[in-house]
């Protein structure tokens, strides 16, 4: 198959994707600003969108590219594209599952462990000089604790196998209970919460899980939890965070994500019971490499086919 056309990149891509475009399409930047001008000018020549998790493809977009019949994202959460007004245009969405999953795994797994050892805390205590005067303070442990994963998929499966091997025992909440999995299920993420010492949140963004831990399951968790979260910041009633950890009613908390990245609220900054990380889950070099080749691959091959290797799960029929 023959097709014409430019590919349309929302930055900021990585130099891999920038290269493996440039190499092979007619590539087109959106401007972040005069865009009512940019796509009067160039909207129907564009028949494919290259986009990670921070650009938008919103219904506005799509509606404006009357040509458009591919968006191939750069991640395996894709709710900055609306799958709906994409499936309303007959556009195609891919995005890149399971080549991601060792590195949040372990990123998960590192993050708990920094959190519940207060990991960043004792270096900054060595760092200030203080290990001459006085010993740092005993902290709990994560083997052997009780672990609980909010969302059981394929990055959750691969967590639940690292702290499974230190002997923690495992319990999970989907919407949906997995069969044949050697962990306990429980029916809400209050439920997991309450019988917990660590709560997981490796659930996707978007509507149907905004807010999914609240106050209600913050305090299910409790003062000696550990709540860690490399899903998404909306899964997280941010304010609601802040005030359980100011007022002790949350033991502390690992996070990766955050509501409005790169914004980190002052008062998370400023509470020693927390560790912080700039959304770096999938952010190995080995990682984000299979990340960019396979948004690569799924363009090649549409262009080729009109197939899609990785299809949104929204989309597995019609491609
Ligand atoms: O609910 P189910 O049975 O569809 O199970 C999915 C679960 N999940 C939820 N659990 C509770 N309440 C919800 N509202 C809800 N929505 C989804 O999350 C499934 O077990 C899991 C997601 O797994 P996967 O689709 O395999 O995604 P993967 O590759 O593990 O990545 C998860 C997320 C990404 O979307 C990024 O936001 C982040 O991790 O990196």
């Amino acid at each position: 198959m023959t097709r014409t056309g430019a590919v349309l990149r929302i930055p900021r891509l990585s130099k891999r994707m920038n290269e493996g475009l440039e190499a092979s399409y007619d590539v087109l930047d959106l401007p972040d600003e005069g865009r009512d001008a940019f796509l009067a000018e160039h909207a129907d020549r564009v028949v494919a969108i290259a986009c990670t998790g921070n650009g938008l493809v919103d219904a506005d977009l799509v509606a404006a590219l009357p040509r458009l019949q591919v968006v191939v994202n750069h991640g395996v959460g894709y709710e900055n594209v609306d799958v709906d007004a994409c499936l309303a245009h007959g556009v195609l969405v891919s995005h890149t599952p399971g080549v991601l999953d060792d590195a949040v795994a372990e990123t998960t797994l590192g993050l708990l462990i920094a959190t519940r050892r207060r990991f960043v805390e004792a270096d900054s205590f060595v760092r200030a000089g203080r290990w001459s005067q006085e010993g740092f303070p005993l902290t709990g442990q994560v083997a052997g604790s009780r672990v609980g994963i909010l969302g059981l998929g394929r990055i959750g499966r691969r967590f639940a196998a690292l702290v499974d091997a230190m002997g923690c025992e495992v319990a999970y909440h989907n919407r949906r209970e997995v069969p044949g999995v050697p962990y306990r299920y429980a029916a809400s993420a209050t439920e997991l919460a309450a019988g917990v010492d660590n709560l997981v949140v490796i659930v996707p963004g978007g509507a149907s899980t905004a807010a999914l831990v609240d106050r209600e399951v913050l305090d299910a968790l409790g003062p000696d939890g550990v709540l860690v979260n490399v899903a998404r910041g909306s899964v997280v009633d941010e304010p609601a965070l802040v005030a359980a950890l100011q007022d002790g009613r949350l033991g502390a908390a690992g996070l990766d994500v955050f509501a409005t990245e790169p914004h980190v609220p002052e008062e998370l900054r400023a509470l020693p019971n927390v560790v912080l990380l700039p959304h770096v889950a999938s952010a190995t070099v080995p990682t984000r490499n299979a990340m960019a080749d396979l948004t690569l691959d799924n363009l090649a091959l549409w262009w080729s086919t009109g197939r899609l290797r990785t299809p949104v799960p929204e989309m597995a029929d019609e491609v």
